[in-house]
């Protein structure tokens, strides 16, 4: 059953091949709540960056604040426009300016798909830190282009950001299997670091249920390798995160099986869901990019929106299809086949 409302999202499918996931999540998304979506399309981009000399309109962030949710491709195209002023412009303001602090990204194996690991019984949700820590942008550089250069990129952890996020990972462990694992580099950065592992100490006393494992950055990334199995919920900073989630996307067989939320828990403005993997040059024009990864995103929006069963029915859709060896090896199957696959196991 569906709730039969009608849920306003934005697409942003941005560049490369952000636009064939897109259409194929939309797709699914649309056929497994009966036509209930009100879409409407941004075409925000290196390529409106190059026509506008910005990757969003000034008004952007106002524009999509009137959405329920966003739907969003990939960004970034290095050749037309350095990465760093793409992410910069589109994906990261729009992750701190609706408090989206929770990045949540499940990694576990669909059937059908091989992992490069002799294990395929582990299910993590790994939780990054969305809005602050090493992503701040505070920094600068002087003396450009000199031998006196100097580049300073501070990361900022603040009591709130630090606490929310970790209240955030306490509260998925609970709904899971009751396991944290939270991610530091206390040993070598000594200040914000050690003040994490404190605040992790300090949350344990109000979840006595929650068992709470502290790891370093390293030893967690050989753990998700060679036991992840004994892993529930990672809560790690948001280069930590972003770096653990591609190894957590290899586990499970690649980039386009990997999902994510980006979630604003107090509803205060609109989450946004995209697949973890970027806009990929390479194929982008080859018609081979799985939209699995963007698929499973939009059952996270909707699951988000309240439409729990439409969701679960596409993930089994999502299931049934790669159990059938559908879009299980990267550049066997074409997008539009891979799609027709999951749409008919809607059916
Ligand atoms: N699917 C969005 C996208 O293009 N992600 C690629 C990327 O590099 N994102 C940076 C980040 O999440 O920190």
């Amino acid at each position: 059953m569906t709730t039969g409302k009608t849920h306003r999202i934005a697409l942003v499918p941005g560049d490369g091949i952000g636009a064939p996931v897109i259409e194929a999540a939309v797709e699914v998304a649309q056929k497994a709540l009966g036509g209930t979506l009100e879409t409407e399309t941004f075409p925000w981009s290196c390529d409106h960056y190059l026509q506008t000399g910005a990757m969003m309109p000034e008004d952007g962030i106002e524009t999509l604040r009137g959405f329920d949710a966003i739907l969003l491709g990939a960004v970034g195209w290095p050749e037309k426009v350095p990465d760093a002023v793409s992410l910069h412009g589109l994906l990261l303001p729009i992750r701190k300016a609706f408090v989206q602090y929770a990045n949540m990204r499940p990694h576990r194996l669909l059937p059908g798909v091989e992992g490069p690991l002799r294990k395929e019984d582990f299910d993590i949700l790994c939780i990054r830190e969305n809005t602050e820590g090493e992503y701040s942008g505070a920094g600068g550089r002087v003396h450009q282009g000199t031998t006196g250069e100097v580049a300073v990129e501070t990361a900022v952890f603040t009591r709130t950001g630090v606490e929310r996020i970790l209240r955030f990972g306490f509260e998925q462990a609970r709904k899971r299997r009751g396991k944290l694992a939270s991610v530091t580099k206390s040993n070598a950065q000594k200040f914000s670091m050690v003040f994490w592992d404190e605040v992790t100490r300090e949350l344990s006393a109000e979840y006595p249920d929650v068992e709470v494992s502290q790891y370093h950055v390293d030893a967690i990334s050989a753990r998700m390798v060679m036991a992840p199995e004994t892993l529930d919920v990672v809560v790690a900073s948001n280069l930590f995160g972003d770096i653990l989630t591609d190894l957590g996307a290899a586990i499970q067989g690649g980039l386009g099986f990997a999902a994510s939320a980006n979630i604003n828990p107090d509803g205060t403005a609109p989450s946004m869901f995209e697949p973890v993997h970027g806009s990929a040059p390479d194929i982008a024009h080859l018609g081979i990019a799985n939209p699995i990864a963007a698929i499973w995103s939009a059952a996270m929006m909707l699951d988000h929106l309240g439409e729990g069963e439409a969701a679960a029915r596409i993930m089994a859709a999502l299931e049934a299809t790669t159990s059938r060896g559908i879009g299980t090896v990267p550049g066997k199957d074409r997008t539009d086949d891979i799609t027709a696959a999951i749409l008919s196991a809607l059916d």
